[in-house]
């Protein structure tokens, strides 16, 4: 098998933890390509259930995990959540573990800038996760950002602290905050070095080696393909590409590393944080669908919104991110509705649309155009093959199927590893 792109073909939380953790026992590396400790991926491994946000999933069993140079990385998260790993038996050290010395730093006042432009923007607020990541993506695109490589060299980096503080004094001013203390900024960083010098290097040289011995790569995405900063709902999407194509830009390999495509789809639809959600149900369906999935955010806590599986979404969802296969996660929260519904279209003052158009304004007004099906009273928890379905979910897997123009390659029916069933 070839390397392999697992990414989020909806708006997060597809169960993307459970299908990498089931991956990489067959990979020899995983890699985090984007994104920052704003992901939650849960796993559950035997009785143990592991949190993470900023450590790619492979790490659980001991797979070589690298964090690439497009996430964002917060130092001080890592090592808590390093900590904690430990605390429940996973081994973490240099052996299996590494970070890009090109990574941007996340520090403590993106946090407090994403938290205070929240709160002024009301009503209009993003909904982030509040954990500082628009703000250091930020820096680095406009090429203030310090960078793991800087912790090695702290003495040297006072001009890139005056590019940094001119930029955020002034922002902070903004919002009546007092200037960035540079004394505190540099002994936090003094302080963190050595934690992550340890792990740090330079990635893609150690993945151009695992590729030359022909390892297979498993890459990580978080969030889904409709947070993409580009693809997404804008600008209610995270500041990153959640789109295949970043596993190569963010980890220092080219296109053809990004392998087989995998796209996770959750068996229904949800959103966390503010934006447009056509499908979403406020009704005592939605509120069904939320307690059967414990649909929380794993970071946050958040409720997450809930409704229908949109075909049209994740069609579009396939073709800008190239997937190459659908898992389908969480059938059985399906499970004992009497009718199911699919999203096959909408409906925009007056015409239908085959797809999600761009405009914010559009994306608020479009409504679904739902086909109906029957559902299936029979559990389907824990299912391990095909022939365990019922003949109604059966139906659903293929129509889902049909309408997204994209094969279904895995359907999972439940947290546990091995309750996924491979359909090709
Ligand atoms: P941010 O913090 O700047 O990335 O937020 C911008 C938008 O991206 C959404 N976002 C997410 N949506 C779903 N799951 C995410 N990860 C956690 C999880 C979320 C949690 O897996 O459960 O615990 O709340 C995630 N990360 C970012 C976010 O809701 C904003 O809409
Ligand atoms: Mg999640």
């Amino acid at each position: 098998m070839a390397n392999v792109t697992v990414i989020g073909s909806q708006w997060g939380d597809e169960g993307k933890g459970k299908i990498v953790d089931w991956l990489a026992n067959r990979a020899d590396a995983v890699v985090r390509f984007q994104g920052g400790h704003n992901a939650g991926h849960t796993l559950v491994v035997g009785n143990q259930t592991y949190k993470l946000s900023l450590l790619p999933s492979g790490i659980v069993t001991g797979t070589l995990s690298i964090i690439g140079n497009g996430v964002v990385l917060d130092p001080w998260a890592l090592r808590d959540e390093i900590a904690k790993l430990r605390g429940q038996g996973v081994e973490i050290n240099p052996d299996n573990f590494a970070i890009a010395d090109n990574c941007a730093l996340i520090l403590p006042f993106h946090r407090d800038l994403d938290a205070l432009r929240e709160t002024a923007a009301g009503a209009g607020k993003i909904g982030t996760t509040g954990r500082g990541i628009g703000p250091a993506y930020e820096d680095k695109v406009g090429r203030r950002a310090i960078r793991v490589c800087d912790l090695a060299h702290l003495d040297h980096l006072e001009p890139q602290i005056d590019r940094l503080t001119a930029h955020h004094d002034a922002l902070r001013a903004g919002f009546g905050e007092p200037p960035i203390d540079r004394e505190r900024l540099l002994a936090d960083l003094a302080e963190i070095a050595d934690f992550v010098l340890e792990y740090a290097q330079p990635v893609w040289k150690r993945l151009k080696k695992v590729r030359k011995a022909g390892a297979r790569i498993l890459f990580e995405g978080a969030q889904g393909v409709l947070l993409d900063i580009d693809h997404g709902t804008y600008p209610f999407v995270t500041s990153s590409n959640t789109v295949s194509g970043t596993a190569a830009a963010g980890s220092g390999l080219g296109p053809s590393a990004v392998g087989f495509v995998l796209g996770i789809a959750k068996a229904y639809t949800t959103r966390v944080g503010s934006g447009p959600f056509p499908t979403e149900l406020e009704d005592e369906t939605g509120q069904q669908l939320g307690e059967r999935g414990h649909e929380f955010g794993t970071v946050t806590g958040r409720k997450r919104r809930c409704g229908w599986f949109d075909a049209v979404l994740v069609r579009q969802s396939c073709a800008v991110s190239g997937v190459t296969g659908i898992a389908l996660t969480k059938l059985d929260v399906l499970d004992g509705f009497e009718k199911v519904r699919i999203c096959t279209g909408y409906r925009l003052h007056g015409k239908i649309l085959d797809y999600f158009p761009s405009h914010a304004a559009d994306q608020a007004a479009v409504e679904p155009i739902y086909e109906e099906m029957e559902g299936w009273a029979e559990s389907t928890a824990g299912a391990r093959s095909y022939a365990d379905l019922p003949a109604q979910a059966i139906k659903y897997i293929q129509r889902v199927q049909e309408l997204i123009e994209t094969p279904i390659a895995l359907v999972s029916t439940s947290p546990e590893r091995e309750d996924t069933i491979l359909i090709r």
